[in-house]
């Protein structure tokens, strides 16, 4: 990038200087860059120091736990209440972290943990509890349920609440808070919940009364499910939770100014048939509505019918086998080029379920020029938000599938399926297969898909990882690829990994994790090993911050401010410590056999430290805010 003289960011660390700021402790980010830009020439420029942990403190435990002892025996109470929703449910497991406002709670869960009806997963943070629930609601299709207490507790939450609300995953939170004549006085371990997670959840609940508390939590649930599914967070105070409460089974009432919906406007979709009948350069684009919808079968009836080519969002990724013929991959940021080309050149983009991302279209204002377009969205917010829709559908994307398919034509294909062909051929994904390189990080991932028959859920942390997981593992079912694609939330992939192990006890799961992001929830190698759960965990470990290195390399002139990781465990060791199984790989040789070994290991995790080659940059790549033209297909000469 151009120097453009003095920048806001060298505003920001002249105020520091002035301030006499002499330590930043600072994790570095796309967002970031220009500021640790700046950095890199400061004299006393301080690495990557980030506090990653805190607990709940157990040290109110005591005095509560006396109040609690005696209450919890009178009567039928507000605890009760809600375990009794759960059991109404199906909810089996839960993943919680205790503290002194949940105690009511917990010792209720006792007579159901004692009897088996939940599991209660304990996570070793609160914010691994909450990516495993959306883990396990991601590739179950159930509500996942997370539990922490108040202040830290429910802090730590805030990340996977934010992750999940960002690709709208069911999930229900239940926080403690402090007594409900303590709030707003600043008690122990209090926070405002509410306040705080307001924007990042669907809806939220402060609960005043044990009375209203089985009512809410089954709306609770019903919210996150229906429409565009969220995460919904209900705030009880300890003694709401402690107080006696009254059952009733009443009916689940509507809920006033919530309207889920249902099948699309018939005259649109008329419309919209008729356009797809008409259509010389069709694309289906879809996202992660058609994998919540359960509109994965009908969508490969439709293609199929039509003979239209698909192409998927990272969200979308599984609704649609990839290995079908009709598959054209990923387009945008780091997708295929071929996609990126089918979409750019759309006489008409069929979008399903996803929402004209920026990581999709780069700079909205050049993105498909010619495209007609038709919009299927669950969330009306969704239609012309980016780009105006010539037919927009409001409705579920199942619903709206059903009222479609009779209405279009069986298509043959042409023209623009020769120029499909043509951009396959010409513009594939390719690596770097030089052995003196190193192993490929590709190469890993695409063998991974091969010892797996591309039957594995695959998860991943943020990054190159998550990106060559995305080009090079194919998928060939709906929830088998969890990745947090909205918010890019490194850590998430290993406890939404047992989240998904737990859901699916039968099948492969593995996370595809960077050595960075791995260990941002690594704590939870002791959940999985308690659990003996057999989480693979694939590290491509190229001892940096890849993907923001990436940017520095490619547009900063590589000042690698604050992306070399130094210091990174031994991770052989630390899986031992914990009681899974851990191999280093240093040998492109070795890579088949390591992936088959750890598939032979059913009874605890197993950590594979994959050293790879530092410098790999991850191609495609369009350049954020840029357009199609300006795709980079392979390293730019001299990088
Ligand atoms: C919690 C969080 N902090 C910072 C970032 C910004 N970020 C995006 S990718 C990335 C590098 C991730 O490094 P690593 O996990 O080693 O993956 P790699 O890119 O090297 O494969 C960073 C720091 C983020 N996405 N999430
Ligand atoms: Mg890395």
């Amino acid at each position: 990038m151009p120097d453009k003289g003095f920048i806001g960011a060298d505003a920001v660390l002249k105020v520091f200087e002035e301030q006499d700021v002499d330590v930043i402790f600072g994790y570095p980010g796309a967002a970031l860059i220009p500021i640790y830009d700046r950095l890199y020439s400061k004299a006393r420029q301080v690495g990557i120091r980030c506090v990653f942990r805190g607990s709940a403190d157990p040290g109110s435990l005591k005095q509560n736990g006396r109040e609690v002892h005696r209450m919890a025996q009178a009567t039928f109470t507000g605890a009760d209440g809600l375990l009794k929703v759960f059991e109404q449910e199906g909810v089996n497991v839960v993943f919680g972290f205790p503290g002194g406002a949940v105690i009511p709670i917990y010792d209720k869960l006792y007579h159901k943990i004692q009897d088996g009806s939940i599991l209660h997963v304990l996570p070793r943070h609160e914010q691994g509890g909450a990516h495993a629930a959306d883990g396990y609601a991601r590739s179950t299709g159930k509500v996942g349920v997370v539990m922490a207490t108040s202040g830290p507790g429910a802090m730590n939450l805030v990340t996977g609440l934010a992750t999940a609300y960002m690709d709208s995953v069911p999930i229900v939170a239940i926080t403690g808070q402090v007594k409900t004549h303590a709030i707003g006085k600043d008690a122990f371990q209090e926070a405002d919940t509410i306040g705080v997670t307001m924007p990042i959840t669907k809806h939220n609940y402060l609960l005043k009364n044990a009375c209203d508390l089985p009512d809410v939590v089954r709306e609770a649930f019903y919210i996150a499910r229906t429409g565009r599914p969220g995460p919904v967070l209900i705030d009880v105070p300890f003694d709401v939770s402690a107080a006696a409460c009254t059952w009733h089974d009443r009916e689940f009432s509507p809920i006033p100014g919530y309207d889920p919906p249902g099948p699309g406007d018939p005259e649109l979709v008329r419309k919209a048939a008729e356009m797809i009948n008409a259509a010389e350069k069709p694309v289906l684009y879809i996202g992660g509505g058609v994998v919540s919808s359960g509109a994965s079968d009908l969508l490969r009836e439709l293609a199929r019918k039509t003979n239209i080519c698909v192409v998927h969002t990272t969200m979308g990724k599984g609704a649609f086998p990839e290995t079908d013929p009709l598959s054209m991959g990923m387009p945008g940021m780091h997708g295929m080029a071929y996609a990126s080309h089918a979409l750019q050149h759309a006489g008409l983009i069929i979008c399903i379920g996803a929402r004209f991302d920026d990581r999709v279209t780069g700079d909205p204002s050049k993105f498909a020029p010619e495209a007609k377009v038709i919009h299927i969205d669950v969330d009306r917010a969704e239609i012309n938000k980016v780009r105006r829709a010539d037919v927009g559908i409001h409705g579920d994307a199942k619903k709206v599938l059903e009222q479609l398919l009779p209405q279009v034509n069986p298509r043959q294909p042409g023209a623009w399926e020769a120029h499909l062909d043509e951009w396959r051929r010409t513009h594939p994904l390719s690596y770097n297969t030089d052995p003196d390189d190193g192993i490929a990080p590709q190469y890993i991932v695409e063998t991974l898909g091969e010892v797996t028959g591309n039957e594995a859920i695959v998860t991943t942390e943020v990054g190159q990882n998550q990106m060559w997981a995305c080009q090079y593992y194919k998928c060939v079912r709906p929830r088998q690829f969890l990745t947090s694609s909205g918010l890019g939330t490194m850590g998430y992939g290993f406890p939404a990994a047992i989240g998904a192990q737990l859901g699916n006890p039968d099948k492969v799961v593995v996370d595809i994790a960077g050595d960075g992001s791995i260990q941002m929830c690594i704590q939870e190698l002791a959940t999985a090993v308690v659990h003996q759960l057999p989480v693979k965990i694939v590290i491509l470990n190229n001892s940096c911050l890849g993907m923001v290195r990436q940017w520095q390399d490619l547009f900063y002139d590589k000042r690698y401010s604050g992306t070399l990781l130094t210091g990174n465990p031994d991770f052989v060791k630390l899986a031992e410590a914990y009681g899974a199984a851990g191999f280093k790989v240093d040998r492109k040789e070795d890579v088949r056999a390591t992936l088959e070994k750890s598939l032979e290991i059913n009874d605890r995790p197993t950590i594979m430290d994959f050293r790879i080659p530092g410098e790999e940059n991850v191609y495609p790549m369009i350049p954020a805010g840029k357009t199609f033209d300006d795709m980079m297909e392979t390293a730019p000469v001299g990088v």
